[in-house]
C-alpha cells in the first residue's frame, strides 16, 4: 500500500479495471455533524442515502437547535465511493446520527478497517458514543471538525484533542464537509494513518 496523496480522479470517474484493494471506512459522529454532507461532497458516484424528512413527531426526540436548516436525517446509512489511485479504493459509510438508529453502528462497523468521526464543537459530547464504539471495536481513526461558519468560538485542534480526552496518537484535521477537497484531504488523512499502524505493526517482532 503506498502513501494515499496520489492526485484523485475526477468526480463520477467509473472504477479503474486496475482497482483490486477496496477500504471500507465509516464515517461516526453525533447528529447532524454533517456526515452525509461529506459522504456526498467527496463520492465519486452517486451516492445512496437514505434520509428522510424530519417531522413534527420528532420533536422532543431530534435535537435540532444547532442544526436549524436541517430538515432530514439519516435513517439507516449513507454509501459513496472514492478512488484513492489507480488501484486502492475507499467504500465509504456514513452512520445515522440520532441515537434512537445507534443499535445499526455495530453492524455497520462489520469488517471496516478505520473511521472518521466528525465532531462539531458546539455539541462536543455527541462524539464519546462514537469514540466509545471504536475504541471498543479497536477500529483505528481520525477526528475531523466540521467547522461551521457559526462557530462562535473557534476551539483549537489540541482544545478538542483535550476535551475528548484523544491519545497523541489520534490525528486530528480541520475541514469544510460541504467541500470535496476537503473531504478528500480528511480521508487521506485516515489512510495514511492506517498504513502507519500496519507499518509500525509490521515491524514490531
Ligand atoms: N455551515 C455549515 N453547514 C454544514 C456543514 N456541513 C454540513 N452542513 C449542514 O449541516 C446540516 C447537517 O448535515 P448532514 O450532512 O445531514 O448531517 P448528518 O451528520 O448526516 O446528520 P444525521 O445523519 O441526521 O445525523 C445540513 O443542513 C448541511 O447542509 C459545514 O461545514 N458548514
Ligand atoms: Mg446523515
Amino acid at each position: 500500500m503506498g502513501s494515499a496523496t496520489s492526485e484523485l480522479p475526477s468526480r463520477r470517474t467509473p472504477l479503474a479495471d486496475a482497482a483490486e484493494t477496496g477500504l471500507k471506512i465509516v464515517i461516526v459522529g453525533g447528529f447532524g455533524v454533517g456526515k452525509t454532507t461529506l459522504v456526498r461532497s467527496v463520492s465519486e458516484i452517486r451516492p445512496l442515502n437514505t434520509e428522510e424528512v424530519m417531522t413534527q413527531a420528532g420533536i422532543g426526540l431530534d435535537e435540532t437547535s444547532a442544526v436549524a436548516t436541517k430538515t432530514t436525517t439519516t435513517v439507516a446509512f449513507d454509501f459513496g465511493r472514492i478512488s484513492l489511485n489507480e488501484r486502492m479504493v475507499l467504500y465509504l459509510f456514513g452512520a445515522p446520527g440520532q441515537e434512537r438508529f445507534w443499535f445499526l453502528w455495530d453492524r455497520l462497523f462489520s469488517g471496516t478497517l478505520g473511521a472518521v468521526v466528525l465532531v462539531d464543537t458546539r455539541r462536543m459530547n455527541d462524539s464519546w458514543y462514537a469514540i466509545d464504539r471504536l475504541e471498543h471495536h479497536k477500529t483505528p481513526f481520525v477526528v475531523a471538525v466540521n467547522r461551521f461558519d457559526d462557530d462562535a468560538h473557534r476551539y483549537s485542534l489540541e482544545e478538542i484533542r483535550q476535551a475528548l480526552a484523544l491519545s497523541e496518537r489520534v490525528p486530528m484535521v480541520d475541514c469544510d464537509a460541504r467541500v470535496r477537497q476537503s473531504g478528500k484531504d480528511v480521508l487521506i488523512t485516515l489512510v495514511d494513518h492506517l498504513y502507519e499502524l500496519a507499518m509500525a505493526q509490521e515491524a514490531t517482532p
